[in-house]
């Protein structure tokens, strides 16, 4: 027998080859280094530091899936979900700047793009040059992206775009949106374009206010006849599939991403209540304590161990969406509880934002309302297993 390892008690570690290894220590080494101390003042200050997207590029951790000819790191699923894991571990609102580049951006321009597109944009986003964006979900149509009212027109030598798009991570600094729209030339269908800054009638204002994710640029996108030329139409993508393909993977990279940050949470309420002490011993020492302990360590371990089962399953492409909804779902939820209850074992200093608790505690809140939020994925796993649909 070996012996065992109270933060990694089903030995992921040995389960990771030795490049995967590798790229999670890096990933966690300039994730603590350079992102760890920004994120307290980041947040206070309701402010996203552009300069992070270039040093992720730097680093290698935007496209990580993508091609290497497009300047992507070529990576596997599981090596982008320990980037997901360690970025998150510091902050979501930074992992969310980081999957949208990498899942909802360059993805689609990988998979649905031309060979001119891929070449235009893709090794400029990898190197975070570019920042991109991902504008799916409208004022009034957020689990029903399928109802969405944005349209294009078809015009001479392009469209013309019309509509809102609401609560668009990095829309406020992207250079280019992935925008979906109904396409009257091709027969309503949702069609995904490029929207580049500068096009007159394509603005992006930033939605302040925020209590959740405020380390994180959130925005509008308004399109007043928008002029998009032909060339910047995905040219491989049409219905919701098209969408849904890239959501796919950024709800992987979030199933990995959330036990990242429920992990920072665990091990702050177990070092807090082994150095707290109340009633003349430390909080650790008590039962009640210890349960709560031996809940987290569970439901992260065992979490851990079924994204990294549909990660090898992505790699071998032998998975399904709803082994996403599954593991998107109970990640996120589990995350979100762990956080509240590492929240109350900090006692009044769990409300202070210098111990990050509740900082990760109100982002999951965020996380686990987009990119679909805990109950419609309920309702995918639902109708998977009944073959009936109970969204309406
Ligand atoms: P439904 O009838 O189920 O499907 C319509 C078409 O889409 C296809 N499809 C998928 N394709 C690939 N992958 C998937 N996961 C797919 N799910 C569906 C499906 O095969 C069908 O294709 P076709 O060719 O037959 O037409 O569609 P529905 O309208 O009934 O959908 C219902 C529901 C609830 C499943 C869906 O609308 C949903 O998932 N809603 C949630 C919306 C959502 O996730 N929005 C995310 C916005 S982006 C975001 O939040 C980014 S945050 C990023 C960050 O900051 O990290
Ligand atoms: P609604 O769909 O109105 O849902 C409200 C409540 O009703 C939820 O509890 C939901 O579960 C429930 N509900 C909905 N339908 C049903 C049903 N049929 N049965 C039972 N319950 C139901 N979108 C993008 O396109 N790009 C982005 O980059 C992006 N970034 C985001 C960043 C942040 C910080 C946030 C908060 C959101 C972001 N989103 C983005 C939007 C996100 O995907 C949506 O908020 C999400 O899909 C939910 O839509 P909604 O907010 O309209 O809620």
């Amino acid at each position: 027998s070996s012996s065992f390892n109270w933060d990694d008690p089903l030995l992921l570690d040995q389960q990771l080859t030795e490049d995967e290894r590798q790229i999670s220590e890096a990933a966690r080494a300039y994730c603590q280094n350079e992102l760890q101390p920004r994120v307290l003042s980041a947040y206070r200050e309701e402010r996203f530091d552009r300069n992070i997207m270039s040093e992720m590029g730097e680093m290698g951790l935007l496209g990580a899936t993508v091609a290497e000819e497009y300047g992507g790191a070529g990576l596997n699923h599981v090596a982008y979900g320990l980037i997901a894991r360690e970025v998150e571990r510091v902050d979501s609102g930074y992992r969310s700047a980081m999957s949208v580049q990498s899942s909802l951006v360059m993805f689609p321009i990988e998979s649905y793009g031309s060979e001119e597109q891929k070449q235009k944009f893709l090794p400029k986003l990898a190197t975070g040059e570019i920042v991109g964006c991902f504008g799916l979900t409208e004022p009034d149509h957020g689990s029903d992206p399928g109802s969405m009212i944005t349209r294009a027109k078809k015009v001479d030598g392009g469209y013309l775009l019309t509509g809102q798009k609401m609560w668009i991570t990095n829309s406020p600094i992207a250079d280019i949106a992935v925008v979906w729209a109904k396409s009257e030339a091709h027969e309503g269908k949702i069609r995904g374009f490029i929207v580049e800054r500068g096009t007159e009638g394509f603005s992006t204002p930033k939605i302040e206010g925020k209590l959740s994710l405020r380390a994180s640029i959130t925005g509008e996108i308004v399109l007043d006849e928008a002029f998009v030329p032909e060339e910047n139409l995905l040219p491989n993508a049409s219905g919701l599939s098209g969408p849904f393909g890239c959501l796919n993977k950024a709800r992987y990279g979030i199933a990995w991403g959330t036990l990242g940050a429920a992990e920072f949470c665990w091990h702050a309420a177990r070092q807090y209540t082994l150095d707290r002490k109340q009633f003349g011993r430390p909080l650790a020492a008590n039962q009640l304590v210890q349960l709560k302990l031996a809940n987290m360590q569970t439901e992260i371990t065992l979490g851990l161990q079924a994204a990294l089962q549909v990660g090898r399953l992505m790699d071998s492409g032998n998975w399904a969406p709803e082994m996403v909804s599954l593991i998107k779902r109970n990640n996120c939820g589990k995350a979100l509880e762990i956080a509240r209850i590492a929240r109350d074992m900090h006692g009044g200093n769990g409300i202070s934002d210098e111990f990050g608790v509740m900082r990760h505690m109100v982002n999951l809140e965020s996380v686990n309302t987009y990119e679909g939020t805990h109950d419609v994925h309920a309702l995918i796993l639902g109708r998977a297993q009944t073959g009936l649909q109970a969204f309406c």
